[in-house]
């Protein structure tokens, strides 16, 4: 953008959708979902808008010409506009809506902070326009951690549906938040799953209730260092309004509500796997019970449901995701009996701890949801001794811990990832009798094309690990990493595994 400098813009005044945005001069950074819906809401109030994405794959120019009709002033594509701020009709923006995938250390956003503009996500947009004219204004409950969000928040839609309510799972669940704003008919209550990434572009929110799940290390590289990922988690509990939701089990979580500047009035509610103490939601030994939303907490405990109810086998977690949805939905005042309903009702999908296949007494689980050490932790937790299929794009974490919380459990490890260095180091360290089998790395650009390249890992990675299981044993496919150095998501990860385990079995029973 030049030397020139700039005078900050205050738009404290746009707080609705029909406050003054017309001809706000804005840039949207990133054509990926959030932007594109942040770019469509932008034009609609009148504002002047400019994209930028550093791709320009052909859904993005698709993209880029629906918001060129609707009346974006530029779209910019390609890497050669994304280090500086673009002038809009000549003149600086005045605010820059940032996606969650962009790294607010990227140059254009760091000259965007430089110059004083303000820097928000689609998060804080939704908020500043939720409330318009003959719209029902929804309520929102939010919902982070580093890991079970979108199960819970998934939990809470069904609980608020089972009340009747008019309710929807959005943001990084995947529904982005501003289409949920923008629905015609409104919402009664908005569940709303947030990233660390998103709470960090996010200043002005004021949920009703707002979460923290759990906290470990992940997208540590994003944030620069642990203590920035905490500290952009712990801004959910800012300006809370009725309850501010944590986990009992994780003092660090409780100190992020005791350090939070809510709205007078907000209590501390506690949700634990454990027995619940005043103001919490918990177990007694196989009924979820509320001991927080009800007038006589002090003595007695409202029974929510038996977990036998909410499926065959509920791991701890899920009881503790539970539990967290369940206040979260208590605390907007759904009654006792919805809940139950809501979490029976509920089904919670592929790719968690998927029982995939039992044969020669060897169990078959599927974990590719486990994208990080925190979440293989708890499923390797879960089994007696193990075959482990792990590694993939390992985001910078550390995994010492998990290596040798689970060494005596470990059978084998089979390596999937393209760096597993980080991996292996630790289990050198932790596991040195344990078997580490390699399987051949296929970078992505290999002339095999991307689904068959990763099933071609997967395939390989299958084979291996039957050659070593042995009867009572788990092979659990739990990568403690990301997906994308060999396949294109976690679900593709985990629909690789399910069917080389399938056909290694059609294969044997010949
Ligand atoms: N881009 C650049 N330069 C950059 C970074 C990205 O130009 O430095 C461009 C890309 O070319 C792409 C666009 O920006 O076109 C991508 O934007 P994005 O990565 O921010 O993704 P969106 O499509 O906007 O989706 C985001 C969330 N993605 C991320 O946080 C990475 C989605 O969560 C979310 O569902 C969606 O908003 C709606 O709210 C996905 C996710 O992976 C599921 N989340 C992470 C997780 O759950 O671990 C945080």
């Amino acid at each position: 953008m030049g030397s020139w400098t700039l005078t900050h813009t205050n738009l404290d005044h746009l707080t609705s959708w029909d406050a003054a945005w017309k001809d706000l001069r804005v840039v949207v950074a990133g054509l990926g979902l959030s932007g594109f819906s942040a770019a469509d809401t932008l034009i609609e109030l009148g504002a002047q808008v400019i994209v930028v994405d550093g791709s320009d794959s052909d859904v993005n120019v698709s993209r880029a010409d629906t918001l060129k009709i609707v009346g974006a002033v530029d779209v910019l594509l390609g890497t050669a506009h994304t280090d500086e701020l673009p002038l809009i009709n000549g003149e600086a923006p005045q605010l820059v809506i940032a996606s969650p995938g962009w790294n607010p250390r990227q140059p254009m956003l760091a000259a965007a902070a430089e110059a004083g503009i303000e820097i928000w996500g689609d998060v804080e947009l939704a908020w500043r326009v939720r409330a318009k004219e003959g719209r029902k204004l929804a309520e929102w409950v939010v919902i982070t951690g580093t890991n079970g969000k979108t199960t819970t928040v998934s939990m809470t839609e069904s609980i608020f549906r089972a009340a009747g309510l008019r309710a929807i799972a959005a943001g990084n669940v995947g529904t982005p938040i501003l289409d949920a704003i923008r629905d015609p008919e409104g919402f009664d209550v908005i569940a709303l799953e947030l990233s660390s990434f998103q709470l960090h572009f996010t200043h002005t929110i004021s949920p009703l209730a707002s979460v923290v799940l759990n906290i470990a290390e992940d997208h540590v590289d994003w944030h620069g260092g642990f203590e920035n990922y905490k500290a952009d988690k712990a801004k959910i509990y800012e300006r809370t309004r009725v309850a501010a939701i944590y986990n009992a089990d994780a003092r660090e979580i409780e100190e992020m509500v005791e350090n939070a500047d809510v709205i007078d009035g907000c209590r501390a509610i506690g949700f634990t796997t454990g027995v619940p103490g005043l103001s919490m939601v918990g177990l007694v030994e196989d009924l979820l019970v509320d001991r927080a939303f009800i007038e006589d907490r002090r003595n007695s405990a409202a029974e929510l449901i038996a977990l036998d109810q909410i499926g065959e086998v509920v791991p701890r977690h899920t009881a503790s995701n539970a539990a967290a949805a369940a206040a979260l939905a208590r605390a907007y005042g759904v009654e006792p009996q919805a809940v139950a309903r809501g979490l029976a009702n509920f089904d919670a999908g592929d790719h968690r701890i998927q029982a995939v296949a039992r044969r020669d007494d060897i169990l078959w689980i599927n974990d590719s949801k486990a994208t990080n050490p925190h979440a293989a932790n708890a499923s390797l937790g879960a089994f007696g001794s193990v075959v482990w299929i792990a590694g993939g794009l390992s985001k910078g974490v550390d995994y010492n811990e998990i290596v040798s919380a689970h060494a005596h459990r470990l059978r084998a490890v089979v390596l999937i990832g393209t760096d597993t260095s980080k991996l292996v180091q630790a289990l050198e360290r932790h596991a040195p009798k344990v078997p580490i089998i390699r399987t051949q790395v296929r970078e992505t650009g290999d002339e095999i094309s991307r689904s068959a390249h990763g099933w071609a890992v997967m395939s390989e990675a299958v084979n291996r690990a039957a050659e070593v299981a042995e009867a009572g044993d788990t092979v659990l496919m739990a990568p403690a990493a990301a997906s994308m150095d060999q396949f294109s998501s976690y679900a593709q990860r985990g629909n690789a595994f399910i069917e080389a385990v399938r056909a290694l079995m059609g294969e044997d029973t010949k």
